[in-house]
């Protein structure tokens, strides 16, 4: 038994993705497709056109071509947008970079991509140099988004009067390699071709409702899934104007709503919490908001519809995952399902819910790991044809770790997640790599990590750690301090339990069930 999309299935074109978004802008070509909120510069469709043309020929000129990936670090600004589609349009792929990630992070997806470039920002220049030079990426080979001693810039890169070398690449090739730790092991690069991130776009375009005049608000990274498909893409081809922030910050965030009239405001839930909660919500003019759509992690329903009746707006959700390019279930835009709910399954999106114990598919109202079948499932992790295996099945049904429930009429709900995977504050924490790296402390004899709860209700990540032999006097901070320094901020361990011994089954795998089942004891 598997459940249809309640929707009509749509049409998908048979296309680059450069060739599906620049076509004609028609009377919006002189609009702005991009402001950069902090300082309002904005870039209009045809200037994003041109420049992405641009530096397609100064990547050509320099030796980029099809099948090189280029490596983009950086944080959200309209040149980001015009890096990432000149990349693509010079037959290359991108692979996008956590902008939090450590020196040896970033060494890991430099390597495990296979990166022959990387395109940054100044202030990133000492992790992007460090990791060049680890993976034997020429100093040469690392371009800045904004001028830098020294180093080639966009602009520089940019300034030829050569055309973009002839597309050479089709729907079926390999367009980003965005990287997840999926439901087991370390980050891996999903591979996604140009036909999944056409697909997604064509998929929510019935279920979104994204027109020109709207102002979307990209203070999510571009280089997650969501940003890059749901902000950056979507705003993109329904020529409305994406307003983009390189970070959160309160403040500055409620000010570029407010002063750009942003009106489609894409947040993870932790921003909801803000938004429901904090004093300085009152003091901005924030009616411009009509819609905040929630996706990356649960959203609490209490907290959506606080926020809903604080700001006078419509509160929506969407579920998926980068192996989803992301998107396969979402609210529709004009509807009014329960808020604890991620919606309907989009078009052409087939799925079924499976026992994880069984391995029985059941029906409505029972629990079930949700597979997804469509267009916009990924063709496989990069290197790594085991964990393909593990996720993808013959049928083509990706397995995605989480529990789900689905009602008569197709309206699906979240209920529990039976990967390893992490989510704080909707970034990806995999306990794979925590794990590895607790390990390297000579004072702990194992680890294992898991998701737990905060006072907050947040998901936050949990260390157990069996103590080395003389290590007694091993505290709880010395272990968190160990990993802060280390590792991107995201993925900090922010609660520590010494335990006598990790449970593990007989072949050595950590039972993390068992952990689980320890905490919900508490
Ligand atoms: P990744 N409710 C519960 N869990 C969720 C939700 C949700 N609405 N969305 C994502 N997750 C969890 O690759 C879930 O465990 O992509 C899922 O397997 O970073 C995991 O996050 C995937 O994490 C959309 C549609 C955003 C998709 C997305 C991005 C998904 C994040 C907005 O409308």
């Amino acid at each position: 038994m598997s459940f249809r999309s309640t929707y009509p299935d749509v049409e998908i074109p048979d296309t680059s993705l450069y060739e599906f978004l620049f076509t004609d802008f028609g009377d919006r070509a002189d609009a702005p497709a991009v402001i950069d909120g902090p300082t309002g510069n904005a870039i209009t469709f045809r200037q994003l056109h041109e420049l992405v043309d641009k530096v397609a020929a100064g990547l050509a000129a320099r030796g980029i071509g099809k099948g090189d990936v280029v490596a983009l670090f950086a944080p959200n600004n309209p040149y980001w947008v015009a890096a990432f589609h000149g990349i693509i349009r010079a037959n290359a792929t991108v692979t996008s970079a956590n902008s939090l990630y450590t020196a040896p992070e970033l060494v890991h997806q430099l390597k495990d991509s296979g990166a022959r470039m990387i395109i940054t920002v100044s202030p990133f220049l000492d992790r992007a140099s460090a990791a060049a030079a680890e993976v034997g990426i020429p100093d040469d080979a690392i371009i800045t988004l904004d001028p830098a001693e020294g180093r080639t810039s966009l602009a520089e890169l940019a300034a030829t009067d050569a055309a973009p070398p002839a597309l050479e690449v089709g729907a079926e090739d390999v367009a980003v390699l965005p990287y997840s730790s999926g439901t087991t092991g370390l980050a891996k690069g999903v591979i996604l071709t140009h036909r999944n991130l056409v697909a997604n776009l064509c998929q929510v375009e019935p279920v979104f409702s994204v027109t020109p005049e709207r102002r979307l608000l990209a203070v999510l990274p571009f280089f997650h899934i969501y940003g890059m498909t749901v902000m950056m893409n979507n705003g993109l081809y329904h020529r409305s104007t994406v307003v983009t922030m390189p970070k959160f910050e309160p403040q500055e965030f409620l000010r570029v709503i407010s002063e750009h009239r942003v009106d489609y405001v894409y947040i993870a839930p932790p921003v909801a919490v803000f938004l429901a909660k904090h004093p300085i919500v009152d003091q901005y003019d924030l009616s411009c908001i009509d819609t905040i759509f929630s996706g990356a992690a649960p959203l609490d329903a209490e907290l959506g519809h606080a926020v809903e009746k604080r700001l006078g707006c419509r509160v929506l959700q969407g579920y998926g995952m980068t192996e989803l390019s992301p998107v396969s279930h979402a609210h529709p835009f004009d509807s009014t399902y329960d808020l604890n709910s991620v919606g309907l399954a989009i078009p052409n999106t087939e799925c079924k819910l499976v026992d994880p114990e069984t391995g029985k598919e059941v029906g409505p109202g029972e629990r079930g790991e949700l597979w997804v079948k469509g267009p916009q499932v990924m063709r496989g992790y990069l290197n790594n044809p085991e964990a393909t295996a593990a996720t993808l099945d013959a049928d083509g049904f990706l397995h995605t770790g989480d529990v789900a429930t689905v009602t008569e009429d197709g309206v699906y709900t979240i209920v529990d997640r039976v990967k390893e995977l992490i989510k704080y504050k909707g970034y990806q924490v995999p306990p794979a790599e925590l794990e590895a790296l607790l390990l390297t402390n000579p004072r702990i004899a194992d680890a294992a990590v898991i998701g737990v709860r905060d006072e907050e209700g947040e998901e936050v990540p949990k260390a157990f750690v069996v103590k080395q032999p003389g290590a007694e006097d091993l505290t709880e901070d010395e272990v968190m301090a160990y990993v802060a320094e280390r590792i991107a901020p995201h993925k900090k361990v922010r609660v520590v339990e010494f335990i006598d011994a990790i449970p593990k089954s007989a072949s050595g795998k950590i039972l993390r069930k068992d952990l689980r089942a320890r905490e919900a004891q508490k």
